[in-house]
């Protein structure tokens, strides 16, 4: 849109002067960014209208992302920078004598999700607004988001994430929207005089979803689409019932925390009432914004389709069926053809742990009406496959089985399409998780390597960068991140090369400053920047670093006249509360961290920074700012990995296990401007099969990992107490379960490898161009078109090359 910036300054003043009623110099930065966030919203107010008025008038077809986690991250910037703003309202600002940045940092960063994948899912909400694709997302709008990290003696201690304090100025609260839902009770299904059956309903706890939406402001394209999350109130009672506290209480409970668990599944009657809760309100609202719009559920398949964005929100299955069946008369035929036309499903894990399941008496108790139809689904699916695939097979493939509804089970069997998320990811459902559903439906099964938002995590987190790209390059990269490519060309240029050293020189600036005044390290940017930034699990395997960091520093005290360059190691981890290993973890990082930055022998030569509360705006600051990205859980664990994908495109060289993305990388930007190292999957898979793994050996053989590992036990870190044991015994009582000592060796070879190579800084940066020009590919608005063809089938604007 255009504006000046006069008009820009004359407007803000004005909202200033009615939100508060005061004039600027009266005001906080928050305030100043709710006047400014109110601002964007009414230069965007009619292309949000517009846009679904364009979308009726075509009837397209529209998609909805349902996701039980959303990580958008802040929203002030980018929506300035998609209406094309930014440069306009930053000049005013700067008029005003205001700093741009400040504001910016005003605006509280939604954690509505753990990591991955809810980040995933914000990512394709801007690059379907992005690619003009009717995409609506469709979550939970949680009271307190994840948990407020912070250390106390190095141990994590979490604080509510209050992040609604102050409203959120970007919500439309659309109390008109509001639909029920229905738990508990008793049902029965009740004949009809047309011999249909009708269910009734007894004593049901019923639950009203209010929706609250958040526009998705699309690239320059005149497009905003819509998040659409919902908040559980209570009912408005036509009787005046009385709620009990205790009813009020169930209710509020519903949206009130995001569960704080990346890859593991809890099994609380909570999480279930979670996820049946946005489920049936998103379907519910699906329907009846179809209804408006066409006669009979018939073209429901061309019109709609709904994706589910693992297993969490798999209960849009039966929840369809029952309105088309309840409400619309349709036949179980019908509506199961239907049904399975609309869904599609991503997996995001292989983990044991995290792949969902639900007791059945839990589920019966809490879901009546949809466990009739769960049990249905089960009898169909066991009649028509028995013949084909023998008892065995079906008993192990369908929906109902060991007590449980198997969630992955029931989305395989009720959708379309079925996606792994990197291609390593793909063959392991095909082989293994899914081995059994893989026979059964073999056409289901896609891959569909993740992306990133290469406007959020390049564009706005590292204009330094940009300037320079769009230096050289056409600024068509910037709506078409392929275009990267094209700096290839500078392979040999000494002069851009030093410019790249240079940007990378200012971004790890503003992060020494960010670490010297939040946790009083000082840092020097001539350092290594050493970056492992992900949730602390034990696959991710951030104890491998630790070995390293350990090993370097007992290095540096016995040979002082070591001449390498400093290495700075930065961390950035939450650890699930209830994951006690993760925990040891993290204390074990930060008594590190003491113990190696007052070493005065040390110096400057060794630092390690854990930096506390790592979200989404932490990424945005680190990033940009790193030399090493960390990917390196032990091979088939890690689905795809996406900071691998950010940190990669900011030109950091990956220090990376063969796995998930990692090895698309490697290969898109070569294995010489890489580091990786470790067992493969194939390797791992060899261990499981011959039982073979012997962890002691390990350590026997090698004196120096001995020393290494005796350092955890033996009073060398003072900081641990029982911690230290613990972890010790994780890797040598207890045979360590993600291969940590098999990688050791090879994982310090290029540690040292990067120590000489970091050196000459012509040949470093050569590395890094050839991630910042092959990180195009890994563009979520190159998977998202990519879904939209495959999977949702409705058309994109993506401008091919
Ligand atoms: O999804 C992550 C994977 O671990 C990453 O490798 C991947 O890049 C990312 C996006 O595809 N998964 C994730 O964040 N969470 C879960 O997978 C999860 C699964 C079940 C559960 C809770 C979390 N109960």
């Amino acid at each position: 849109m255009k504006l000046t910036t006069a008009q820009f300054k004359t407007d803000f003043l004005n909202e200033i002067k009615t939100l508060y009623a005061t004039d600027l110099n009266d005001t906080s930065a928050l305030g100043q960014f709710i006047a400014l966030g109110h601002l964007v919203r009414r230069y965007d107010g009619s292309q949000w209208t517009k846009t679904s008025e364009k979308y009726r008038k075509k009837d397209r077809k529209q998609v909805y992302y349902f996701s039980i986690e959303f990580l958008p991250g802040r929203l002030l910037k980018s929506n300035l920078l998609n209406l094309g703003l930014l440069d306009t309202v930053r000049a005013g600002l700067k008029e005003l004598e205001l700093d741009f940045e400040t504001i910016s940092a005003a605006e509280p960063d939604p954690g509505l999700g753990n990591g991955g994948l809810g980040r995933l899912a914000a990512c394709y909400m801007d690059s379907m607004a992005s690619l003009g694709i009717a995409g609506n997302g469709n979550g939970i709008r949680y009271r307190y988001g994840l948990f407020k990290q912070v250390f106390m003696d190095g141990y994590q201690v979490e604080l509510p994430d209050d992040w609604l304090r102050n409203g959120n100025v970007w919500e439309i609260r659309r109390e008109n929207k509001a639909c029920l839902v229905r738990f508990g009770g008793n049902v029965w299904m009740q004949p009809q005089a047309d011999g249909q059956l009708q269910p009734v309903y007894e004593q049901t706890d019923d639950v009203l979803a209010v929706p609250y939406d958040v526009g998705m402001i699309g690239y320059r394209n005149d497009v905003t689409n819509t998040l659409r999350l919902w908040s559980a109130e209570l009912p408005p009672s036509a009787d005046n019932a009385y709620y009990s506290q205790e009813q009020r209480d169930r209710i509020d409970d519903i949206t009130k925390v995001l569960y704080p668990d990346d890859s593991n599944s809890e099994g609380q009657a909570l999480r279930l009432r979670q996820e049946y809760f946005f489920s049936s309100a998103g379907v519910q609202s699906i329907i009846r914004h179809y209804g408006l719009r066409h006669q009979g559920m018939r073209e429901l398949g061309k019109k709609i389709a709904i994706h589910i964005n693992d297993t969490h929100p798999t209960l849009v299955i039966p929840e369809l069926m029952r309105l088309l069946m309840d409400d619309h008369h349709c036949s179980w035929d019908v509506a199961w053809a239907l049904t399975t036309q609309v869904m599609s499903y991503t997996n995001h894990t292989i983990l044991q742990e995290a792949l969902e399941t639900w007791p059945i008496d839990m589920f019966k108790g809490l879901l009546p009406r949809i466990y009739q139809i769960v049990v249905e689904i089960d009898r169909r699916y066991r009649a028509a496959k028995t013949p084909i695939f023998g008892e065995d097979l079906v008993n192990r493939t369908a929906p109902l089985g060991n007590g449980q509804v198997r969630m992955a089970y029931l989305a395989v069997i009720g959708s379309h399409s079925v996606n792994g998320v990197a291609p390593l990811h793909t063959e392991l459902l095909k082989n293994d998780v899914l081995r059994d559903l893989y026979q059964v439906y073999p056409e289901r099964f896609n891959n569909k390597t993740n992306g990133i938002a290469t406007r959020r995590w390049v564009q706005l987190a590292n204009e330094p960068l940009s300037q320079l790209i769009d230096s050289k390059i056409s600024p068509e990269w910037r709506q078409q991140p392929s275009q990267l490519k094209t700096l290839m060309a500078y392979q040999k240029d000494a002069k851009f090369l030093k410019q790249l050293t240079t940007v990378k020189q200012t971004n790890k600036q503003a992060l020494a400053a960010y670490i010297k005044q939040n946790l009083g390290i000082e840092v020097r940017t001539d350092a290594i920047f050493d970056v492992q930034i992900k949730r602390l699990h034990a696959y991710k395997r951030q104890l491998l670093h630790v070995l390293e960091i350990i090993r370097e520093y007992l290095d540096l005290k016995a040979h002082p006249a070591t001449k390498a360059p400093a290495h700075v190691h930065i961390f950035g981890a939450k650890a699930a509360p209830s994951y006690h290993y993760a925990k040891a973890i993290i204390k074990l990082i930060n008594a590190l961290a003491d113990l190696v930055n007052h070493d005065p022998d040390i110096g400057d030569r060794l630092k390690v920074v854990f930096i506390p509360n790592y979200g989404v705006s932490l990424g945005e600051l680190i990033i940009p700012a790193a030399d090493i990205s960390e990917q390196i859980s032990t091979a088939s664990k890690e689905a795809s990995g996406t900071s691998n994908m950010k940190l990669m495109a900011n030109g950091a060289v990956s220090l990376a296990t063969l796995d998930g993305a990692n090895i698309d990388i490697i290969q898109a930007a070569g294995e010489a401007n890489e580091y990786p190292f470790g067992l493969t999957a194939k390797a791992v898979y060899g261990y499981y099969e011959r039982g073979d793994y012997r962890s002691v050996d390990f350590y026997q053989a090698d004196p120096e990992l001995k020393r290494v590992l005796d350092a955890l036990v033996d009073g060398t870190i003072p900081g641990i107490t029982t911690e230290g044991r613990e972890i010790y015994d994780s890797l040598l009582r207890y045979n360590d379960e993600f291969f940590v000592l098999a990688d050791y060796e090879s994982y310090v070879q290029q540690q040292r490898q990067i120590s000489q190579d970091f050196q000459d800084q012509t040949k470093w940066q050569q590395k890094a161009l050839a991630n910042i020009a092959a990180a195009g590919i890994f563009s979520a608005d190159l998977a998202v078109a990519r879904y939209a063809d495959d999977i949702w089938q409705v058309p994109h604007t993506l401008l091919q090359d």
